[in-house]
């Protein structure tokens, strides 16, 4: 083994190896670490193959699946210089004076997190990203950000792809040094469902910053400007990222009928976020309802109202988005938020490459090489088959999401959330419901979390064929679900126009409820105490990056660290293996660590014996391994 080690090492095989390479690499005497780093991958190989991975449901056995392409790059070129440096040139107000001169219309690119967040319920593991970002960031540097974090990854990482999110980030960093990364964070939920406290979320923002977050992304999922304060007040002063604040789209502008979320809301909602120091403004229009007449509104006014740049976000799940661009273009908007050709559309965002063939020859073209936006099209084209367990299903845009307003990102959620209820074949119903408990709410702002909680109150309804007058004359006797709860007991902040007060008091049933920030209530954390008792916890080696994962999500943490325990780092475990296990003879090439790789073969499964354990047997590196796993079938 010690003499494998030296051979696999990538200074050896690079030739760089000198006299003193055996003396600065104890870890080449490290035998045992890497046979069990073997073992481990084994072990999960063997179990998933057994069992399927308990993510993924209704495997279809004759799928076939392709090859996929990374478009050419020069992987020992230089970088070509990009947003990253013009904002470590200019400064942040430099930078955006910079932007709101530019001519060309900007392009955010977000098929590393929203479009697949809102296609693929968020499953896209870090491999498959990273695949092509040294590539990407090479062939397209005009491009203004790439979204790459935050929202539901940070969870799904850790929950479901038994990933750290934090290594996404570091390796996104590392392949993309030209482009501004971007991430979207939920004000005082961070990227939770639930308020934290203050001094978490500042530590949070403080640590993304410096693994690599060039832009915060922050709203509040009630537009309520009180729980976004603390966040942009620490991107401002501890960071040197920007601070883009998010105005929530809801409702429709263009429909005099619909008096809540009007032109003036918006208006008066920009002054207030741009005087709170926003450097830029983002319009997070997350279910696609701003129509294309309405943007030329919102955007003229806006571009009047206030002097920060203005960035577009959307859901193309009407397919009326690619218009609606257009019009912000012409109008004058900044940045607007697109994703390769074949992840974007549906609940995803409008087409990069479509809009950059559209505007060709438009005042305000950016400048594309679209031959190669095209050939990473095919590479998202053949990955994304790879997670066809995770599709919505949905075939086409459909109108009526200006009725039930969910967000794109929710849709795919929502629909897994039915099927596991057994209510798949509801959903005209659920959408329905959806909207008939916006207006029981008040007709509130819906994006994570406060659609969650619409999203559980219209299962919870349609589950238990409530309607609306049901839960008025029957609600005392009704326990609603805790996300019901904690939205009326203020726990999410305070919606546009406060509660419906029957409602609150049919859901809270004489308990009280907060009127002020519901992070101001809770105990700030002690950092270098519980930072130690974690470590005592768990593993000394584990960092303060840990050490957040565990705060932001307790119990998930806690699995993903288990399920490390048992099975190792699987991040380099090929995608097909990961998702369906392997076929027999099958042969696989896995990395376990940077330049070491393993070679394994399946040879043979047993019949499970009276306990249901079954014997797997492989060749790892040339030698007979046999695990014995759980047939839990
Ligand atoms: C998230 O919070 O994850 C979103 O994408 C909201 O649109
Ligand atoms: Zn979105």
């Amino acid at each position: 083994p010690f003499l494998e080690n030296v051979i696999m090492h990538p200074e050896f095989q690079e030739g760089k190896a000198r006299v003193s390479f055996i003396d600065t690499h104890p870890e080449l005497f490290d035998f045992s670490r890497k046979q069990d780093r073997g073992t481990r991958i084994l072990r999960f190989l063997a179990d998933t193959t057994v069992n399927g991975n308990p993510i993924v449901k209704n495997v279809d056995p004759s799928r076939k699946f392709r090859t996929p392409r990374i478009p050419a790059f020069d992987r020992f070129a230089e970088y070509p210089a990009g947003t990253k440096q013009r904002l470590q040139e200019l400064g942040r107000e430099g930078f955006t004076q910079w932007l709101r001169q530019e001519k060309e219309v900007k392009f955010t690119d977000t098929t590393f997190r929203d479009a697949h967040q809102s296609l693929l319920a968020t499953r896209m593991r870090t491999r498959d990203l990273l695949a092509v970002a040294e590539s990407f960031a090479k062939n397209h540097p005009q491009v203004f950000s790439a979204e790459v974090w935050g929202g539901a990854t940070f969870d799904v990482a850790m929950r479901f792809l038994r990933e750290d999110p934090w290594q996404r980030l570091q390796l996104f960093r590392e392949a993309m040094p030209n482009l501004l990364l971007q991430m979207l964070l939920r004000g005082s939920n961070a990227v939770g469902y639930t308020a934290y406290p203050d001094n978490l979320v500042e530590k949070f923002i403080e640590k993304s910053a410096e693994q690599g977050i060039d832009i915060f992304r922050i709203f509040d999922s009630l537009n309520w400007l009180e729980n976004m304060k603390v966040s942009i007040r620490t991107v401002r002063e501890r960071t040197e990222s920007l601070a883009e604040v998010c105005l929530c789209y809801t409702g429709d502008i263009s429909d005099p009928s619909r008096t809540k979320y009007t032109l003036q809301y918006y208006l008066d909602l920009a002054r207030q976020v741009e005087d709170e120091g926003a450097h830029l403004i983002a319009i997070k229009d997350m279910a696609g309802l701003l129509k294309p007449y309405a943007a030329t509104q919102l955007i003229t006014e806006l571009k009047k109202a206030v002097d920060v740049p203005i960035h577009l976000h959307t859901h193309d799940s009407s397919s009326a988005q690619l218009a609606t661009y257009m019009k912000a273009i012409e109008a004058g908007v900044d940045v607007v938020d697109i994703a390769i050709g074949s992840m974007s559309g549906l609940t995803s965002q409008p087409n990069f490459n479509t809009l950059v063939e559209t505007l060709k020859t438009s005042p305000r073209a950016p400048q594309f090489d679209i031959d190669s936006l095209n050939d990473f099209s095919d590479y998202w084209e053949v990955i994304r088959e790879y997670y066809y367990p995770f599709e919505s299903g949905l075939k086409a845009g459909a109108a009526d999401v200006y009725q039930h307003e969910i967000p794109g990102g929710q849709y795919s959620n929502l629909r897994s959330q039915a099927t596991a209820l057994g209510l798949a074949n509801k959903m005209p119903e659920i959408r329905r419901m959806y909207a008939a408990v916006n207006q029981m709410f008040g007709d509130i702002v819906k994006v994570t979390p406060s659609s969650k909680v619409v999203g559980d109150m219209a299962l919870y309804m349609v589950s238990n064929n409530l309607t609306p007058e049901d839960v008025y004359e029957r609600g005392e006797q009704l326990s609603f679900p805790d996300s019901v709860q904690s939205f009326f007991r203020g726990e999410l902040g305070q919606p546009v126009g406060g509660f419906p007060e029957k409602l609150q008091q049919i859901v809270l049933k004489g308990e009280p409820a907060f009127t002020d920030r519901p992070n101001a209530h809770l105990q700030p954390i002690e950092f270098e105490q519980e930072f130690e008792e974690f470590r005592k916890q768990f593993d000394s080696s584990l960092t303060l990056l840990d050490f957040l994962s565990w705060k932001l999500y307790p119990t998930v943490f806690e699995e993903y660290f288990a399920h490390h325990k048992k099975f190792g780092d699987i991040s380099n475990v090929p995608t097909l293996l990961f998702l369906y296990g392997m076929n027999l003879n099958e042969e696989a090439i896995i990395e376990i660590d940077s330049g070491k790789s393993i070679i394994v073969q399946l040879q043979y499964i047993s019949e499970p014996d009276e306990r249901g354990m079954r014997t797997v047997n492989f060749i790892l590196n040339g030698q007979s391994r046999s695990i014995d796993t759980k047939d839990r079938s």
